[in-house]
């Protein structure tokens, strides 16, 4: 096996310089643990951006990937194949839609859920053609795809790739006034929204704020479409961010399982645990039939292996109650950060649902701070990232047992008082010391 040193050197030579990683080579995963080439051991806190609630190579998927990959993986839907309805009836009926049309990205995704959302304003609602405006929110993430930068307000991610797609309107998060006077301006296709702002910071908006922004949408004739891309599936303690705080784990019938019902919802990331790229968008008949055959598609979209996977991937998210241990493990980190916060000046606030929680550092988003203390916590076997400037995520996989929690954040307790002692005594400085 090469070395981190060997890794790290092929990557600078022969890759595009696109991320700027944390200098940990990867070798190995299970469960909530990560392996470098030398043997040593990490606690992951960032689950590939969530994409591996279920913790890496889970037993159950990987058996589902072996299994239909000496199979059959990939048809295309020029033909039909014996595993893509299974897959749609049990997907449907997991969330509670009518109809899916399975994607492979985040990106592609939200691609789709955009173009269905303009060919139903044109040809349900009656916009004019090339008029129709989506509303999206400021600091939103929803990819990379040219249209999708295009209303991205991320320098990094939109800046010198025009020319842009128009048909954007930009709103404040969390702000309903604002987003009520949007929604009246003629030709409003619909308002895309992340439940939760992960890349922003993980950004929680007020509890009635998706339900209002709902019904402002059944106001004015909008579709409501929820970006749960990195929310989704059990993330933030219940299935989706918009169900009711139920973590029966799937969408059931003890208790209206959405306080909110997204008109499409966009899924992605730990639909396969992390094994495949696999996305979907669901939403009721009356939407879904405006694509009609040779509309959308993509070559790998609902192909076999990607079916069975996101079976396994949903079974375990249920079977093992994940969405459950979301919220309990959630609500102890949150308790015993704020415990912390209490004895070191370095946490300005601690923040977040289930187990997609944020700490924000008390020094300028310019400073190198959080990115430090990443590198600290990574020399004392946690891996983090920070996301914008002063804000680390912390995300593990949703497996994680409550010894493990308590043991982590005790590394995060060691390590930001270690820290804070190496202010104390003028060896590291902050712009906001
Ligand atoms: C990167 C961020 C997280 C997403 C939401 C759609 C997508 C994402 C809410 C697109 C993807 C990933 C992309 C990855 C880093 C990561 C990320 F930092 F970029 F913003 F998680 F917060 N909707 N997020 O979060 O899904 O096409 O990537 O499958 O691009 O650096 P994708």
């Amino acid at each position: 096996m090469i070395s981190s040193k060997e890794a790290i050197g092929l990557e600078n030579k022969y890759g595009a310089h696109n991320y700027h990683p944390i200098p940990v080579v990867l070798a190995k995963g299970e469960g909530v643990h990560v392996w470098d080439p030398e043997g040593n051991r990490y606690f992951d806190f960032l689950s590939a951006y969530s994409a591996v609630n279920q913790g890496h190579c889970h037993p159950h998927i990987v058996k589902a990937l072996k299994e239909q990959g000496e199979t059959l993986t990939l048809t295309s839907r020029a033909f039909y194949n014996n595993v893509l309805g299974e897959y749609e009836k049990f997907v449907t009926e997991f969330f509670g839609f009518d109809r899916i049309l399975p994607m492979n990205t985040g990106a592609e995704g939200v691609e789709t859920a955009i173009k269905i959302c303009r060919k139903w304003a044109y040809e349900v609602k009656g916009i004019p053609e090339n008029e129709a405006n989506i509303v999206v929110c400021n600091n939103n993430f929803h990819g990379r795809t040219t249209t999708i930068i295009s209303f991205s307000d991320d320098a990094g991610a939109h800046d010198h790739f025009g020319p842009y797609t128009p048909g954007f309107v930009k709103v404040e998060y969390n702000n309903l006034s604002e987003l009520e006077e949007a929604l009246a301006q003629k030709n409003v296709a619909g308002f895309l929204v992340e439940p939760i702002q992960g890349e922003a910071g993980v950004n929680v908006p007020d509890d009635d704020y998706l339900e209002k922004a709902a019904a402002l949408c059944k106001k004015y004739n909008a579709l409501f479409i929820c970006d749960e891309v990195q929310t989704g599936i059990a993330r933030t303690g219940s299935l989706l961010a918009v169900c009711r705080n139920c973590t029966c784990g799937s969408v059931c019938e003890r208790m209206a399982p959405f306080y909110v019902k997204p008109d499409i919802l966009i899924l992605g990331k730990a639909l396969s645990g992390g094994v495949y790229p696999v996305s979907a968008v669901l939403a009721d008949d009356e939407i879904m039939a405006v694509i009609k055959p040779g509309q959308h598609g993509s070559t790998f979209g609902g192909n076999p292996l990607a079916s069975k996977i996101a079976i396994a991937a949903l079974e375990v998210i249920r079977d093992e109650s994940l969405a459950e241990n979301a919220r309990r493990l959630g609500i102890i980190f949150r308790r015993e950060i704020n415990k912390l916060k209490d004895e070191c000046s370095l946490i300005k606030h601690v923040r977040g649902k289930g187990l997609m929680n944020a700490i924000e550092i008390d020094d300028s988003p310019e400073s190198e701070t959080a990115w430090n203390l990443c590198l600290d916590l990574k020399n004392n076997g946690l891996l983090a990232k920070p996301t914008h400037g002063n804000i680390i995520r912390f995300t593990p996989p949703l497996v994680m047992t409550e010894d493990q929690l308590y043991e982590c954040i005790e590394i995060i307790r060691k390590t930001f008082l270690a820290f804070a002692e190496r202010i104390g005594k003028g060896e590291i400085s902050m712009i906001n010391s």
